[in-house]
């Protein structure tokens, strides 16, 4: 019976041999036939010869012949659960196919903005000055010249942190400090984040980015003010832009003026023009010659010196410029919109 026992083995090399060979279903189905066929499959023959073995052999033998059989069957299982499953990610790398590009982020179109205004006021000498955005209601509103019942000072309008404490309404309470600590030439702008009491709507945002200017210094007429404010628009937009200045009114400038470009959607044609609403002018800034009493209030004589100033929203602005119907889209952070400015 030891020849018997020896066949078992040799049976299970050469399965295992044959099991290397296989590539695919065909291939499978032969070695499964060659072993488990139920004519002339190797382990029914031996299975057969099983009658020709002593008594006391017999269950012993049977038992290598099942264990050999529950061991092809299991292998077969295998190579066949093998050969469904996808090819193995090295077989699937297609050399041919383009590289993955990798997105390296890009500024914020805000961002972007404040820079192209920073850069054409550099250009002209002004310097960039910055200050916090926790104010107290004097910086904020006192030497700035706002009337003690002034509607900005409305709990409506300002975020307050207690009676004395606020989130500034505006960037002037920088230039108020700057005009405290420096005598003049002062030549500045000062580009930051503002916050109102705001319900978020297309045009509206609790917080927002504003940009104010100041220049003070001897004999500063609103000559000044207009040839600055020219400039800076012809750099910001173009040279062929159309300006007018409009009177108006702000606590802390005597005289005061709105300042308007020729809308740059619709060119003053389209009576229904979403961006100017058909009159044809886009209001961009405000401005107007300090208030004698705000230099006052930084110990600068008004006899003296003299100065203008300005302010403007750049959010709104860059809305105009990028042709954006919703301010709310520049703080979503949906890259599917911020890649179109990069
Ligand atoms: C606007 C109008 C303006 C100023 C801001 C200012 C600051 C000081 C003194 C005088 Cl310290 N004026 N700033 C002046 C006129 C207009 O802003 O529409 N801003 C969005």
């Amino acid at each position: 019976m030891v020849d018997l026992r020896n066949k078992i083995k040799v049976l299970k090399n050469s399965f295992d041999e044959g099991l290397v060979h296989i590539k695919d279903t065909k291939s499978l189905q032969e070695l499964r036939n060659s072993y488990l066929g139920r004519k002339k499959g190797r382990i029914t023959l031996l299975l057969r010869e099983l009658k020709d073995v002593t008594p006391e052999e017999k269950p012993k033998i049977g038992e290598l012949i099942n264990e050999l059989k529950s061991y092809v069957q299991k292998k077969l299982e295998e190579f066949s659960h093998k050969l469904q499953e996808p090819k193995s990610i090295d077989s699937k790398i297609d050399l041919t196919l383009p590289g993955k590009r990798k997105y390296r982020g890009a500024p914020h179109p805000i961002l972007l903005y404040k820079k192209r205004i920073e850069q054409i006021f550099q250009l002209m000498g002004f310097s960039i000055e910055d200050g916090p955005e926790i104010e107290t209601d004097y910086y904020n509103f006192e030497a700035l010249n706002f009337p003690p019942h002034h509607p900005a000072r409305d709990d409506w309008d300002t975020l307050y942190i207690n009676d004395d404490l606020l989130l500034r309404t505006h960037t002037s309470p920088v230039q108020i400090r700057v005009m405290e600590k420096k005598k003049p030439p002062i030549r500045m702008i000062n580009p930051g984040k503002v916050y109102r009491r705001e319900t978020p709507d297309p045009t509206h945002i609790p917080m927002f980015y504003q940009v104010e200017g100041l220049v003070v210094d001897l004999g500063i007429t609103f000559a000044h003010l207009k040839g600055t404010l020219e400039f800076f628009l012809r750099a910001l937009y173009s040279d062929s832009i159309k300006i007018r200045f409009r009177p108006s009114y702000f606590p802390f400038t005597e005289p005061s003026a709105e300042v308007d470009i020729g809308c740059t959607v619709c060119g003053g044609k389209d009576p229904n023009c979403r961006v100017c609403g058909g009159t044809g002018w886009i209001e961009i800034l405000g401005a107007g010659m300090v208030d004698p009493q705000v230099l006052k209030n930084v110990n600068i004589d008004p006899e003296k010196y003299s100065g203008f100033a300005f302010g403007m929203g750049i959010d709104r602005t860059a809305m105009f410029s990028f042709r954006i119907s919703d301010l709310r889209n520049f703080y979503e952070n949906d890259l599917r919109f911020m890649r179109q400015f990069y």
